[in-house]
């Protein structure tokens, strides 16, 4: 019975926590509502550089992918559990050659991490592999890469 009302309970947290409905998303271009998230985002399957990524996102009004949390992790995994066996995404999240310290766009301190710790992630090489990607193969777990790769885009808009 404690498990059952403890779960009620989170259950209610993360519905009365999102104030935006189906009608916020701009369904005109393709974006979809994850409610548990409180968030709208749509996958582009077209494969881009992180430069582009970023861009093809900012002309929808939104964003590239930021997960902040376990709950957002999972949103994008079940966003990507439809795509291709070999789904990646960059997510937001950069930092500058030298620190382990990763940023996401807006200037905010990443803190929520989901590293492919047993493939030996992050790396942090000091040649640039500071940009952030989801792996499906990996179980979704992240690793530290290079902006020049091309990946599916997954955007945002809240
Ligand atoms: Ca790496």
């Amino acid at each position: 019975m404690l498990v059952i009302s403890h779960f009620i309970h989170i259950q209610l947290f993360v519905f009365s926590d999102c104030s935006i409905d189906e009608s916020s998303c701009p369904g005109s271009l393709g974006y979809i509502l994850n409610r548990e998230v409180c968030f709208c985002y749509k996958v582009y399957t077209t494969k881009q550089n992180y430069d582009s990524s970023v861009k093809i996102c900012e002309n929808d009004n939104g964003e590239l992918a930021r997960i902040s949390n376990a709950l957002r992790q999972q949103a994008l995994e079940n966003a990507l559990d439809g795509i291709s066996s070999y789904a990646e995404a960059y997510i937001q999240g950069t930092r500058t050659a030298g620190s382990t310290t990763w940023y996401y766009n807006d200037g905010t301190e990443v803190t929520y991490f989901n590293w492919n710790t047993p493939g030996g992630q992050p790396q942090h090489r000091d040649d640039g592999e500071d940009y952030l990607l989801v792996r499906k193969t990996k179980g979704y777990r992240w690793h530290d890469v290079y902006k020049a790769e091309q990946h599916i885009v997954v955007c945002e808009i809240e």
